[in-house]
């Protein structure tokens, strides 16, 4: 009963789809990587028009109560509007930059404190438990927030699969490291790969999930194919894309954000509105895809996740551990 076919388009994604899939737009694409980044992404346009991106449903999974009062961020937005550093820092580029990255064939390594290191090939991972559809909001640490229909499954039946020893206090995501494919990491705006971390029970926590798909289908390579981590309650950079590395520690991992910047972003990130970023407020955040004049919306506790994680944080101080 898999659970990958051939994607159908819906009519109102007609024009965005299939602009998305035409040879015009990928030569376009192709071409303005050059004038974009004179000269510095022109690598990419080298590999052949097969690593297009193949937009493939995903069947099977079930819904969850998760996120249904939620209206969702329109698609284009959602796969517009990227922070992926390794495509570029702007918004636009991890659209453009990523056309030619293949997500397939890849495989995810375990190690650490484990039983024995293991891999598991992404089909595989797919196969591991039942998907579920989470609709979560994101809240990125720059201010700004979307609603989006995730298809994955809980971290915890990956890390139970996994077996980890006593000795695991910490999951560390460690994301591909490809200089070819990913143009971004040609500059050293982040310690590359870029690595994330969670403590162990904030890992075994049902919220955690690893995203397989969105909006019912796989992952588009912007959004972090062909896995990618979801942490509702953290920062938007918590969510690891493109992850190829899964290592249990007994100390906290160094991650690429706390090493970027120590004074401006956590190892923790829960979202606070009551802990503000050095250079802007946390207090209040602006959805996106409503338009630049949509007043900004109050931003909650653990991201409205309260109930669910806050009892992980008990008798800590969160403008400590930020
Ligand atoms: N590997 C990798 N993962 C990453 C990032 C990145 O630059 N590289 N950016 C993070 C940030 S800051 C955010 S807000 C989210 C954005 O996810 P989205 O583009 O799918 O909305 O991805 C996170 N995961
Ligand atoms: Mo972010």
């Amino acid at each position: 009963m898999l659970i990958i076919q051939k994607s159908d388009v819906i009519p109102s994604e007609i024009t965005t789809k299939e602009n998305f899939e035409n040879r015009r737009t990928f030569i376009k694409a192709a071409g303005a990587s050059l004038v974009t980044a004179s000269g510095i992404f022109t690598g990419l346009i080298h590999h052949s028009a097969q690593a297009l991106p193949n937009k493939q449903k995903i069947s099977g999974y079930v819904k969850t109560k998760f996120g249904a009062d939620e209206k969702l961020t329109p698609y284009d937005d959602v796969t517009t509007y990227n922070n992926y550093y390794e495509f570029g820092t702007g918004k636009s580029e991890p659209a453009i930059e990523s056309k030619l990255f293949k997500p397939s064939p890849w495989t995810l390594s375990i190690e650490g404190a484990v039983k024995k290191n293991k891999q598991i090939g992404i089909e595989d991972l797919f196969k591991l438990s039942p998907l579920e559809e989470r609709i979560y909001r994101m809240r990125c640490v720059e201010g700004w927030s979307m609603v989006i229909p995730w298809i994955g499954l809980p971290l915890s039946k990956l890390i139970q699969w996994a077996e980890p020893t006593a000795n695991a206090k910490f999951v560390e995501f460690i994301s591909l490291s490809d200089d070819r494919m990913m143009p971004g990491q040609r500059i050293q705006v982040l310690d590359w790969p870029y690595v994330e971390g969670l403590r162990m029970d904030e890992a075994m926590n049902p919220l955690t999930i690893m995203a397989l798909g969105m909006y019912g289908e796989v992952l588009p390579n912007q959004n972090g194919a062909p896995l990618r981590l979801v942490v509702p309650w953290k920062y938007g950079f918590k969510g690891s894309k493109a992850i190829v590395k899964i290592r249990f520690t007994e100390t906290m991992p160094k991650t690429s954000w706390v090493k970027a910047g120590p004074s401006e972003y956590g190892f923790y990130a829960n979202v606070n509105p009551n802990v503000d970023h050095p250079r802007w407020t946390q207090s209040s955040e602006r959805r996106i895809g409503g338009g630049l004049f949509t007043p900004r919306i109050k931003t909650q506790m653990f991201n409205g996740y309260a109930e669910q994680v806050g009892q992980l944080y008990s008798g800590m101080d969160l403008s400590k551990n930020f």
